[in-house]
């Protein structure tokens, strides 16, 4: 058996949700914060057996599309003296990471 932790942007979070339950995947949902943009995204916990990983990754990449998002950054160019640049970053798509499972109980 596998673990499944997915991050996905929020605005993706529902779509992906109804995709996994209508194909029959048990999924916790968290809410979640982004280190990096400090933006609500969601992670997905799915446990499932691993013939049907392939399935949940089709499920993440036809739900969670990539878009790019200008973000503010801050330079430094000495003592007092900053800048805000801002960045292109890649937002969307999903973050997966997939864990194997010792043991699966339900008490
Ligand atoms: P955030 O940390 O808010 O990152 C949002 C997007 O900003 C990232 O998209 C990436 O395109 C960009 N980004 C992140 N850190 C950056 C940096 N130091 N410099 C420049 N650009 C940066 P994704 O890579 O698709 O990540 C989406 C979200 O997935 C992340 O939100 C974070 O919550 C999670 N994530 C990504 N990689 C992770 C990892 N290795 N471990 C844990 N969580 C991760």
């Amino acid at each position: 058996m596998k673990l499944i932790m997915a991050i996905v942007s929020g605005d993706d979070s529902s779509k992906v949700a109804r995709a996994l339950t209508k194909s029959n995947f048990s999924v916790t949902k968290l809410a979640t914060t982004g280190g990096f943009l400090m933006a609500g995204n969601t992670t997905f916990i799915v446990g499932t057996e691993e013939e049907k990983v392939d399935e949940v990754l089709d499920i993440l990449r036809k739900n969670s599309k990539t878009r790019k998002q200008m973000v503010p950054t801050s330079a430094s160019y000495g003592v007092g003296m900053f800048s805000s640049m801002p960045i292109e970053v890649q937002v969307g798509g999903a973050t997966v990471f997939i864990l194997d499972v010792e043991q699966f109980i339900k008490l």
